[in-house]
């Protein structure tokens, strides 16, 4: 029998990018296996030095292939377990959600500086030192000014219609706009998919094992 899939992610609560690949998984049907490994501890890097050659997660190993990066994770998901078709059909759309993906790959990092994932905090805006600042509300307008044009253009649901890694990539950013409480009003297509996206019962398993995890990082407290 060929064992499974393995997919090695960090903490539920925190860690963003590894729920990027777990949807991915997860949405496409994969049976694989978690190894969860606790972020922020002396001997994180080790552990996941043993699975990552970047000492990072997500990480997937499938048989003899280890896959590090989690948009690396999802292009592979999506070409040897989804039949391509975590990715538009059309080449032009396939094109621009590709583009899509590695703008959140590559960028954002005002706002994922200032407004860390936490599945733990209770929803309201941040204040203070921590409060959205000119950079993270730049990050925001261009985040949400996508989404709309993808979603009023394309009709929905997802970012290109059918679920894809675009919306895997932005998952992490939708739960942080609920958290964070992000002003989207001039945004109603917007609005409808963060509540769709959270809505997602996967979603909902991850988010309840998040704050169920016990371990505490208060810099991501805010
Ligand atoms: N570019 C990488 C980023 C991965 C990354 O930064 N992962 C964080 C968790 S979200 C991590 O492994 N941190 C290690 C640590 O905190 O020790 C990807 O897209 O997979």
């Amino acid at each position: 029998m060929t064992a499974k899939p393995l997919l090695v992610i960090g903490n539920k609560k925190y860690s963003s990018w590894s729920l990027r690949a777990w949807i991915g998984l997860t949405m496409a049907g994969v049976d694989f296996e978690e190894k969860p490994i606790a972020m922020y501890r002396p001997e994180t890097p080790a552990e996941m030095r043993r699975y990552s050659p970047t000492a990072l997660v997500p990480t997937l190993v499938d048989g003899d292939l280890t896959v590090h990066e989690s948009l690396a994770i999802l292009e592979y998901v999506n070409e040897a377990h989804a039949a391509g078709s975590m990715l538009p059909a059309q080449r032009k759309r396939r094109a621009l959600a590709r583009a899509v993906c590695a703008e959140m790959h590559s960028g954002f990092a005002a706002l994922r500086a200032r407004l860390p994932m936490n599945m733990a905090r209770a929803p309201g805006p941040t204040s203070g030192e921590w409060a959205i600042d000119a950079a993270t509300q730049e990050d925001i307008t261009r985040i949400l000014s996508m989404w709309e044009g993808l979603l009023t253009t394309g009709g929905g649901p997802y970012l290109f219609g059918e679920w894809s890694m675009a919306d895997c990539m932005y998952l992490p950013v939708a739960t942080r706009f609920c958290t964070y409480a992000v002003d989207t009003s001039g945004y109603p297509a917007s609005g409808r998919y963060i509540e769709r996206v959270l809505a997602l019962p996967a979603f909902a398993r991850w988010q309840a094992a998040g704050r169920a995890e016990p371990q505490e990082h208060p810099p991501y407290d805010r």
